[in-house]
């Protein structure tokens, strides 16, 4: 039992890490652990109980909520805000931002924006699925209701980051600006135990991730990036690989451990792509780059980007250096025969 070490005393142990939390991050951190949980107990009970299938909403997006979309978006919010250490959350399924109205939260350092439950049309077909999340101090005074300027942040500024992949196993990833560090559920013991500390992505990769039933609609650039990846085939190299699961999450996982790119570019019918800034691409972007990869809109970074609305959509490029810096080139080249 020796060697194994908890996310609780991961984090308790990199305390000095983040100086200025002393403690709040780490409880902050904990509730997320704690709604993941909860959530990852659903899911493997999904087609055994009345949990699956729609929920005949719709949210912002107009997409159609699951059942386990609005579960876990209300699990999240209920445990961060006992916690204390939030004054609000905005939600991919949310219109707008919830602030949180008890003077306990009022005085909260920090807001967190999430996917709750990103993928989740998959869960019917059980397919992998992810929570993404997002953290930053707020910059409104302390003691006051939190506001949109909270939310509306730069990703550069997140304190931290992270996802949960409820898959094969289930798996809590995060960042704190110090290094990307992953945790793997043991159910028999109710505890996330750390399975990779400081996670890298390899250089360069064979492994691209993008939905192809799009490509006619795809700019010019990567259309040229996606022919070059299936028709260059070296002697001593096997040929690029395709696989696209079709769950963020899932995707950037992979490609995290093995090398690879993964590509949701702008569309005829998505002309700022499909992924949403600031609870998916921001914090899928911070972790990205802490463990060694690139993140971009396919000219400029991610985390550099100045938010103008809670639910704006950004193409999204996130890899190995070398993949996305390559089809960062193709799409300069191309970009006046669009
Ligand atoms: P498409 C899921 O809806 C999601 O937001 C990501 O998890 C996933 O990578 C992408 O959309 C899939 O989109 O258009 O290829 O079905």
């Amino acid at each position: 039992m020796s060697d194994i070490k908890t996310l609780g005393e991961f984090i308790i142990e990199k305390q000095s890490d983040f100086p200025h939390a002393s403690g709040e991050l780490s409880s902050l951190l904990g509730s997320i652990k704690l709604a993941a949980q909860i959530v990852n107990r659903e899911l493997n009970k999904a087609g055994l109980v009345d949990i699956i299938g729609a929920s005949g909403e719709e949210n912002v997006q107009g997409e159609e909520q699951q059942k386990l979309d609005l579960y876990a978006n209300e699990k999240f919010k209920t445990a961060l805000e006992a916690r204390d250490q939030v004054c609000g959350v905005a939600s991919e399924e949310d219109d707008e931002a919830v602030v949180f109205s008890k003077e306990l939260n009022r005085n909260a350092k920090y807001v967190v924006l999430m996917d709750p439950l990103d993928g989740s049309s998959n869960i019917d077909v059980n397919v992998s699925v992810g929570t993404i999340f997002s953290i930053y101090r707020r910059v409104t005074p302390v003691g006051t209701p939190a506001t949109e300027e909270d939310f509306l942040q730069a990703g550069k500024h997140q304190v931290a980051a992270g996802y949960v992949i409820y898959g094969s196993s289930t798996m809590l990833v995060y960042t704190t600006g110090n290094g990307v560090h992953s945790f793997t559920y043991d159910p028999s013991l109710g505890v996330f135990c750390l399975s990779h500390e400081d996670m890298r992505i390899p250089e360069d990769g064979k492994i691209y991730s993008i939905n192809e039933g799009n490509y006619i609609r795809f700019p010019l650039g990567v259309k040229k990036y996606i022919k070059y990846c299936q028709e260059y085939v070296p002697e001593e190299n096997r040929p690029y690989v395709s696989r696209y699961i079709g769950s963020l999450v899932s995707d950037f996982h992979r490609n995290l451990l093995k090398g690879g790119i993964y590509l949701y570019p702008a569309t005829a019918t998505h002309p700022n792509g499909k992924l949403r800034l600031l609870y998916e691409c921001n914090p899928m972007a911070f972790i990205m780059e802490q463990a060694g990869g690139v993140a971009s809109d396919g000219i400029n970074r991610i985390l550099d980007m100045e938010p103008t609305e809670l639910h704006q959509r950004v193409p999204f490029f996130a890899g190995s250096p070398v993949m996305v810096n390559h089809v960062e080139k193709f799409i300069a080249d191309f970009s006046d025969e669009e």
